[in-house]
């Protein structure tokens, strides 16, 4: 196992270009009025750095830190200061080639009006969240496939560890198909740049083709169209009403980050005497009898040998993952983060990072990637109703518990405590969540065997499975592909459950974007999904309105989502025989109403003699 030496200096060119400086910009009318700009270059904490006057704007203090490759100047910017240039200029010289950087500016931007309007809206339970990786989603560009003067070049679609050249421009022409769909929200794998060498896993040469092993926080990969190519993106999603939720890693980054070859500082990553693996349990960090060395392992360990753990306790650390939070947001127009790894970050961090976030962005949202068993692990890493020593601030999680409890009740046979009972019995639990409409839904994503598979390719469980999605409580999300019935385990690996979108490439045989090209079965999938998110986009029930479950009887699951204007029903056979819905046990929801409008097909009945086939599952509006 390679372990990363500290102080690994490599000699840099000297310059100061726009890159050597993080934040590469900022802006003026900020709430915190605290920057602090890092300055990455060649012996630069060897120089004196004044900045010339400007109106609200003061230099608090330059700090030199152990790499002298380091320089952070503290900048207090005041809330009268006006948009312009800053100029700062080097007194004493140290390395006469910078002799051309003797002053350098700094850009502070006006601050974008369409903040909470028209960008940055939040992302909540009335939208359908859309997960995909966009080196897997659809070649736009195919001149920025590679780049030689990038580590990795390869660029094979069919090595399935290969990257195969998706990217922005592609999801940006998938838009109007994702739309149609009923898809509001869009969540890519992290774009930021991954400019890494291959790694070898599993004793096979991989690309970080997944985007979550970072190398610089303020790139998006040029591989998948840069900067401008993610903001041409979003700014037309917006026009179109669909937002987008940018993939967040604080706990680690790629080996290959500049901080790893020019460490800042001796504690900027959380370093072991010999490489130390994160245990991947999140337990000791809930457990009231929990060893030390069981939280700190799980906390500080390393997700991988390729992936470094950044120590958040170092307040310059923290300061530059908060500054490129805000940065990222106000920049792109972001509407939401999901958070990879939560429980590996430390804790004191992530509440300070969602907190600074929802200071300059009232509306945003911020769920975290919690992959854990339990309801009361998953409340404990977000705001929860628990009395607990330490209170976490996400909003929402990735709700893992209930992915496992529907993957019960899908396929698992109806009992006391299995199947719909226990889905029942997860769902009762959600006492524990301060908001659970917060959470994110899902029944399958990047990580995870794709739920086709998992429940046999059997097309009436398919739509068991997308009504559940759809009109359950919280904030669902659909992985790509499961419109048009993708499959696979991950088995040899999770390239498995992250092949191409048919269609997605110019040299694709078969286009599944379009009606024509998908068969009959996957024609139904696509309308299936289409038809139910379509009428979730208006359904103040589901949106915003409240949940009732009936307790699981005989197989049948029930339950309703209501408000004042509508009332929908979703009841589900998950048992051997055909029943019949018992309105009087459900005369407190459907009472007074005397007609099902099935909201897929359009097809009204009266509530008297329906009856439900084992595996059929339907949505029903109530109507008098
Ligand atoms: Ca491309
Ligand atoms: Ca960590």
């Amino acid at each position: 196992m390679k372990r990363v030496l500290p102080f690994l200096f490599l000699l840099l060119q000297a310059s100061l270009h726009a890159q050597d400086i993080y934040p590469t910009h900022w802006w003026v009318g900020m709430k915190n009025p605290a920057l602090q700009l890092m300055i990455h270059r060649d012996r630069v904490a060897r120089e004196n750095i004044t900045l010339l006057p400007y109106a609200g704007v003061k230099l608090v203090r330059q700090y030199k830190a152990e790499n002298e490759n380091y320089l952070f100047i503290d900048l207090q910017i005041s809330a009268s200061a006006r948009p312009g240039k800053l100029i700062f200029r080097i007194d004493n010289l140290q390395s006469p080639e910078a002799v051309s950087y003797k002053t350098f500016t700094y850009e502070l931007k006006p601050r974008h009006k369409e903040n909470g309007k028209t960008r940055v809206l939040g992302v909540n339970a009335s939208d359908f969240i859309y997960l995909l990786m966009p080196d897997r989603f659809s070649n736009g560009d195919p001149s920025n496939d590679f780049f030689e003067d990038m580590r990795d070049t390869g660029h094979d679609r069919n090595n399935p560890f290969d990257r195969h050249g998706g990217d922005l421009k592609g999801v940006e022409n998938h838009l109007d198909y994702l739309k149609d769909l009923g898809v509001t929200a869009v969540w890519m794998t992290p774009v930021v740049e991954n400019d890494m060498a291959r790694t070898l896993e599993g004793g096979t040469s991989r690309a970080t083709y997944h985007g979550y092993a970072f190398t610089n926080q303020y790139q998006v990969d040029k591989r998948l169209g840069g900067n401008e190519a993610y903001q041409s993106l979003i700014t037309e999603a917006h026009k179109k009403g669909m937002k987008i939720i940018q993939d967040a890693v604080y706990n680690h980054m790629g080996r290959d980050h500049f901080f790893v070859e020019d460490l800042p500082m001796k504690d900027w990553l959380n370093q072991w005497p010999a490489y130390t693996n994160t245990s991947y349990k999140d337990q000791p960090l809930v457990d009231p009898y929990a060893a030390a060395i069981d939280k700190k392992t799980a906390v500080d360990g390393w997700f991988t040998p390729f992936l470094v753990d950044l120590n958040q306790r170092n307040p310059f650390v923290a300061t530059f993952l908060v500054q490129n939070a805000i940065w990222a947001t106000e920049e792109f127009g972001i509407d939401g983060w999901r958070v990879d790894t939560y429980f590996y970050s430390d804790p004191v961090f992530l509440n300070k990072v969602n907190e600074a976030l929802y200071r300059e962005f009232p509306t945003v949202t911020v769920f975290g990637e919690v992959w854990v068993q339990s309801v009361t692990n998953s409340a404990y890493f977000c705001e929860n109703n628990m009395a607990v020593p330490f209170k976490h601030n996400s909003q929402g999680v990735t709700d893992f518990p209930l992915y496992f409890a529907t993957n019960d009740l899908l396929n698992q046979p109806f009992g006391w405590n299995e199947g719909a009972n226990r889905f029942y019995q997860v769902l009762a639990q959600d006492i524990l969540y301060k908001n659970p409409m917060r959470n994110c839904l899902f029944l399958d994503n990047h990580d995870l065997d794709r739920f086709y598979s998992v429940i046999g390719e059997d097309f009436q469980k398919y739509k068991m499975a997308i009504n559940i999605l759809l009109t359950q409580r919280g904030i669902p999300q659909l992985y790509y592909g499961s419109e048009i019935l993708m499959k696979n385990f991950k088995n040899p690996s999770d390239a498995e459950v992250r092949r191409d979108f048919p269609g997605g490439w110019l040299a694709d045989t078969v286009n599944k974007f379009t009606p024509g090209g998908r068969n009959a079965q996957e024609n139904e999938a696509f309308n299936y999904v289409k038809a139910l998110a379509n009428f979730r986009k208006n359904s103040s029930a589901i949106g915003r309105g409240k949940l009732m479950q009936f307790l699981p009887k005989d197989g049948l699951y029930t339950y309703f989502r209501y408000d004042s204007k509508q009332t929908v029903m979703v009841i589900s056979n998950t048992g051997r025989n055909t029943g019949k819905p018992d309105w009087n046990y459900f005369a407190e929801r459907a009472g007074g109403f005397s007609k099902l409008k099935n909201v897929v097909t359009g097809e009204i009945i009266p509530l008297e003699g329906f009856d439900i086939k084992p595996k059929e599952s339907f949505v029903f509006e109530l109507l008098k």
